[in-house]
């Protein structure tokens, strides 16, 4: 076959957090980033897998990733279809979502710059800026209280507060009690059940803007259950892969908002479909983050800038997470706000230089 010549690297890139950032799930101090790059044409394109090292936030991580997108995603890659297409010739494979999400998104980049315009252009109707949260680990109260009084400084329009069973009330009192006013949430990361209602319903004195994810990774039918018990509206995060799922938590009345974060979906096609179903049902939208680096980060801020989603995400700016990032332009914040990047496709400048230097495996796939 005459083809054109195209190449696929992935590269195991580890970047230290300025703090360990803790969940529900446990304690991070740095993030292994597998990153996509592509060239094809004469034309770089990246991507960032949102999995890590273990399968704790799904059943994903960087080596199931790694494995899926070598076996059978790279070799979709070679005709460079458009990321609809991507989407239909993989529809075959079952889950996989960040793996695929990841090609996919390369995909994205790839053909918006093909066209010279910017990813944001390329996905629909933009804004031209997202609206900004910030999610908070886990941490001493008194990190916390200073940690939520630097973020409403900066601007950010919802502070949301990582939660574990048994420390729930504590954690969200000390901030509400501090900052009665400021638009507040909390992220469970499925470590609660139906059993645990009670301890679920004191939050309802709060007044939080949602609670995220509080029972089982893939489940509907026990949040909507939840959802009669309690006032706090749920969103979900992890329960919802795919436009079905997001149709079916509707239908059952399981959430009043969703989470979108492309990686766990399957890329950015799925993610419109999300926003659109979620929007059709009178719910609620935003982006979220895996503290993805630069080049991951650039998607969600694109994709977050779309009118059709209606709530601030987890976009900061990557300052809140990294001493240095593999991208010299870095999102900077206004006004709780960022632009996404105006050059063609994800508009990042890669440092090359930083990235093979944090680079601790690579691996040739095309
Ligand atoms: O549940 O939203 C989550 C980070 C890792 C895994 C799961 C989640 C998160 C975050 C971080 O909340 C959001 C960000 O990237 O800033
Ligand atoms: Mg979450």
């Amino acid at each position: 076959m005459l083809g054109r010549p195209l190449e696929l690297k992935a590269s195991l890139v580890t970047l230290p957090f300025l703090a360990p950032f803790t969940t529900s799930f446990g304690t991070e101090a740095e993030r292994n980033a597998l990153i996509l790059e592509m060239e094809a044409d004469g034309i770089k394109a990246y991507a960032e897998s949102v999995t890590s090292t273990g399968p704790y936030y799904s059943y994903e991580d960087n080596e199931t990733a790694l494995h899926v997108i070598k076996d059978y995603l790279a070799p979709e890659l070679k005709r460079l279809p458009s990321p609809e297409e991507f989407r239909q010739r993989t529809e075959g494979i079952k889950g996989h979502n960040m793996a695929k999400a990841s090609v996919e998104m390369l995909l994205w980049d790839y053909h918006a710059k093909t066209k010279r315009e910017p990813l944001s252009a390329s996905l629909g109707e933009s804004k031209g800026y997202a609206d900004v949260g910030i999610s908070l680990g886990m941490d001493r109260p008194e990190v916390t209280l200073k940690r939520v009084g630097d973020a409403i400084t900066r601007g950010y329009k919802r502070i949301k507060l990582k939660i574990e069973k048994g420390k729930e009330y504590d954690i969200v009192k000390n901030v509400r009690d501090a900052y009665p006013d400021v638009h507040l949430s909390a992220d469970a990361n499925s470590c609660y059940t139906l059993r645990d209602k009670d301890a679920l319903r004191r939050l309802d004195a709060f007044n939080l803007v949602y609670l995220e994810q509080p029972l089982e990774h893939d489940d509907l039918l026990d949040h909507s259950k939840l959802a009669k018990e309690i006032s706090t509206p749920i969103c979900l995060d992890e329960s919802i892969t795919s436009p079905e799922r997001a149709r079916q938590a509707f239908e059952l009345e399981a959430a009043k908002v969703i989470n979108i974060k492309p990686g766990r979906v399957g890329g950015l096609v799925s993610s419109k479909q999300i926003a659109e179903i979620t929007r059709e049902n009178g719910g609620h939208v935003w982006v979220g983050g895996m503290l993805e680096t630069g080049i991951g980060r650039a998607f969600n801020v694109a994709f977050a800038s779309l009118r059709l989603i209606d709530y601030p995400g987890d976009t900061s700016p990557n300052d809140k997470y990294f001493a240095r990032d593999l991208v010299r332009n870095p999102f900077t914040m206004q006004d709780g706000t960022i632009r996404p990047n105006s050059g063609p496709g994800i508009g990042v400048e890669v440092d090359a230089e930083f990235l093979g230097r944090s680079t601790v495996k690579s691996w040739k796939l095309l």
